[in-house]
């Protein structure tokens, strides 16, 4: 259905390499609420948020990383600093005690936006197994 339609549309975008949205947020071209920033990553509340808590954890340079799929050796260090970054996140937002980080990866995951993002989730009672 449409979501799918779009969800694929999407996937062969990010095989071009074309930008996101994502960059016009890095540039701050389009705004943000940024909740932490620095020099590899950024993190800002979700336009459509699923939980009280949903705040997305981005690196500032894709570097091929369009999403987790797409991972090599060469960038554990940015995913190690993106997971951390999360757990600042919670910590910011007041939901250490329990929160859940989601990737979606493809078009059978949803994933809608190819820049690789961690979706922070919490301020309630979260349920598993998710949908
Ligand atoms: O999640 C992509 C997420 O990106 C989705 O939850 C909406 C969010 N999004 C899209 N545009 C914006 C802007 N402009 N600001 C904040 N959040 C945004 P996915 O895992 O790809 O489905």
């Amino acid at each position: 259905h449409d979501e799918e339609a779009a969800a694929k549309a999407a996937a062969i975008n990010a095989d071009n390499g074309a930008p996101t949205i994502f960059d016009k947020i890095i540039s701050k071209e389009i705004p943000s609420t940024i909740v932490y920033e620095d020099d590899k990553v950024l993190a800002f509340k979700d336009i459509n948020p699923e939980a009280p808590v949903h705040v997305l954890v981005i690196p500032k340079f894709r570097d091929g990383l369009t999403q987790l799929g797409k991972a090599e050796q060469r960038h554990g260090e940015i995913l190690g600093q993106l997971l951390y970054a999360s757990r600042i996140v919670a910590e910011k937002e007041g939901i250490l005690e329990g929160f859940r980080v989601v990737i979606n990866n493809g078009p059978s995951a949803c994933q809608s936006v190819y820049h690789l993002h961690l979706h922070v989730l919490g301020g309630r009672q979260m349920h598993w197994p998710p949908g």
